[in-house]
């Protein structure tokens, strides 16, 4: 839409999935001058999505891929002062970076997996938000950009197996809520998108590489694709300032809830 013209957008996570999937979608829909921040910590990856971008879009849209691992403070408190200039002015941040590690239960969990989880889900969002949100409040009216958080199902309810990374969505869930409170008297939007279950490398990564075992998540299902949650993301992006997508739950259709799920045999 027009609304999303000559914008700067910053996507962590932006090598797979959805933040991936996202980048692509921000260009469809925008393709005139935007510029687009892909941030991960695969740098390489990164420029098969930009290379992707270009031959679909053309050059309308310029797009930096930029390793950052969110997960190091100082890589994030540095970020936006290590973008060449013409991407500082950032309008929108999608805080997507994220993963989930291991099914085990307390007290087997490992250290190194509970320590990663939040790191990335809780202490990452947090700190690139705080890295970005100056840049919004030196804005009229208080303030303006949008910051859009990729929560999930598994921070509103939590599951056997998976009490680590229910936590941390759960925390992304709060710090989303309150920071929309402390931003009520300016323009800048808190957007929160939540899915449901949706096919990426998400349970490759979970099953620490083991793909059949990713596959068996999805048995007898029909997720989501990774496309379905862009569409919503770039639709919240594109609304009239005056409208805040504040909070979204996004199932496939055999979904009711995290454990309630409908396998064809
Ligand atoms: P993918 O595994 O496909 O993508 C995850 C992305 O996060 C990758 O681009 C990865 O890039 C990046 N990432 C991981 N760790 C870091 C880090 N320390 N610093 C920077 N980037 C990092 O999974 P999804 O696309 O599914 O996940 C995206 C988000 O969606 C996550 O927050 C996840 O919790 C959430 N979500 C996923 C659901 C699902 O069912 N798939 C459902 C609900 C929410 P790289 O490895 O190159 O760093
Ligand atoms: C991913 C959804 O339910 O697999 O956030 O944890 S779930």
């Amino acid at each position: 839409s027009g609304r999303l013209t000559g914008k700067t957008i910053v996507i962590t996570g932006a090598s797979s999935g959805i933040g991936r999937s996202t980048a692509i979608e921000f260009a469809r829909t925008a393709p005139k001058d935007l510029k687009l921040v892909l941030t991960a910590r695969r740098l390489e990856t990164l420029e098969e999505v930009a290379a992707e971008i270009k031959k679909e879009v053309g050059d309308g849209v310029k797009v930096l891929p930029f390793k950052l691992d969110v997960s190091q403070p100082e890589e994030v408190k540095t970020f936006v002062e290590r973008l060449p200039e013409e991407f500082r002015e950032i309008d929108v941040l999608v805080n997507n970076a994220g993963l989930v590690k291991g099914v085990a239960q307390a007290p087997s969990i490992e250290e190194e997996d509970l320590n990663v989880m939040f790191a990335t889900n809780v202490t990452g969002l947090i700190n690139m938000t705080q890295a970005v949100l100056p840049i919004f409040k030196k804005r009229a009216e208080g303030g303006k950009g949008d910051i859009i958080n990729i929560g999930s199902i598994a921070g509103r309810e939590p599951y056997a197996g998976g009490s680590i990374y229910c936590s941390t969505k759960a925390a992304v869930k709060s710090f989303t809520d309150a920071l929309r409170k402390e931003l009520v008297a300016t323009r800048i939007r808190v957007i929160s998108v939540d899915p449901g279950q949706v096919e990426t490398n998400f349970s490759v990564v979970r099953f620490y590489g083991d793909k059949s075992k990713a596959d068996a998540v999805y048995a007898g299902c029909e997720p989501l694709t990774p496309e379905d949650i862009a569409e919503i993301i770039v639709f919240a992006a594109g609304r009239r300032e005056n409208v805040v997508v504040a909070d979204t739950l996004v199932f496939p259709s055999h979904q009711a809830s995290a454990g309630v799920m409908h396998r064809k045999t």
